[in-house]
């Protein structure tokens, strides 16, 4: 017998391996999403405790005038981490570009979304990228010097911290090139209760979510993890300004995972997403730190969430 794995495959093996073997053991957040845990995701952002994606969705119709005005027309849109977004007609239809290009590390999902944009609209040629988005990309290959519009919803910056989401932001600067915009939702600092209840909400969706991970792992890296001894826990950190998210051994516990022993204690944490939150002012910071002009801002009337538009200098700066 013979098994082919994927990149993907051994990515997460060796991520999960090397994660549990920390002394504060730890998975990227970036593993939630095979099918279930996207499935499960989308299950989320409908939950009513789960504000930004409704808030965000409402900012986006409400300025869709705002952001072609300040995007102006004939822009190639460029989605980063596109997912399977419910958000990209709203901007598609806002801007009318003439290519769509989703940029996701998720190639099977990326070709079934990239097919159903096409066929909704029938003039827009899309043209779906697989790959890393923290990574530059180049896109003359495909569009020349054709100007571009970035696309970046959902708070998915809130996944890195402030060092990384810089580099990440810096990265974008690079394949979107001189006088280009990126339209960007980043979520805001608030009462930590209403965050922690909508990372924790009652029908426990996000509590499957967190532990599906536990179910990946057992079915993709042949772990031998009794589910059932974890617990999900959504905790603010009010010093990082951040939720995080840890799945809990409810008792002392050990497993196998690809042949490897591992053992936990009662109430010892697996660390497996960091979502951070920002004030408006900080959110600006971010942009001139990595190399944007901030050009609007709106927020919803509770001030829960931000929708931005940014912008790259008109010429190349001497770095
Ligand atoms: C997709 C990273 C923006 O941080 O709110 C939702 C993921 N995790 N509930 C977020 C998530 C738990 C989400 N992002």
């Amino acid at each position: 017998m013979s098994d082919l794995l994927t990149q993907a495959q051994t990515d997460f093996a060796q991520a999960v391996l090397a994660g549990l073997s920390q002394r504060q053991k730890v998975i990227p957040a970036r593993f939630f999403y095979d099918r279930r845990g996207s499935e499960l995701f989308e299950q989320i952002t409908a939950q009513p405790e789960y504000y930004p994606t409704r808030t965000e969705t409402a900012l986006l119709r409400e300025h869709s005038a705002d952001i072609l005005r300040l995007a102006g027309e004939g822009r190639v849109v460029v989605e980063f981490g596109s997912g399977s977004s419910a958000k990209t007609p709203l901007l598609l239809k806002a801007v009318r570009p003439p290519i769509y290009i989703p940029i996701d590390i998720s190639d099977a999902y990326l070709a079934e979304a990239a097919q159903a944009t096409a066929k909704a609209h029938p003039k827009l040629r899309v043209v779906p990228i697989a790959g890393d988005f923290t990574m530059p990309l180049y896109l003359g290959g495909v569009i020349g010097d054709a100007p571009r519009l970035g696309f970046f919803p959902g708070s998915t910056i809130g996944n890195f911290g402030p060092p990384a989401a810089v580099d990440l932001l810096r990265s974008f600067a690079a394949t979107l090139g001189t006088d280009s915009r990126l339209v960007i939702g980043i979520d805001l600092r608030k009462d930590p209760r209403v965050i922690e209840v909508a990372y924790d909400d009652a029908a426990g969706v996000t509590a499957a979510f967190n532990l599906n991970l536990l179910h990946r792992i057992n079915r993709e890296l042949g772990g031998t993890i009794d589910v059932d001894t974890f617990e999900h826990r959504a905790e603010w950190n009010d010093g990082l300004g951040r939720i995080e998210m840890h799945l809990v051994a409810r008792q002392d516990v050990a497993f196998d995972i690809a042949g490897r022993r591992f053992a936990m204690r009662e109430g010892e944490t697996i660390h497996t997403e960091n979502s951070y939150k920002y004030r408006i002012e900080e959110a600006a910071i971010l942009a001139r730190a990595s190399g944007w002009e901030p050009m609007a801002v709106w927020t919803d009337l509770d001030r829960l969430f931000s929708l931005h538009v940014w912008a790259t200098a008109k010429e190349r700066i001497e770095p």
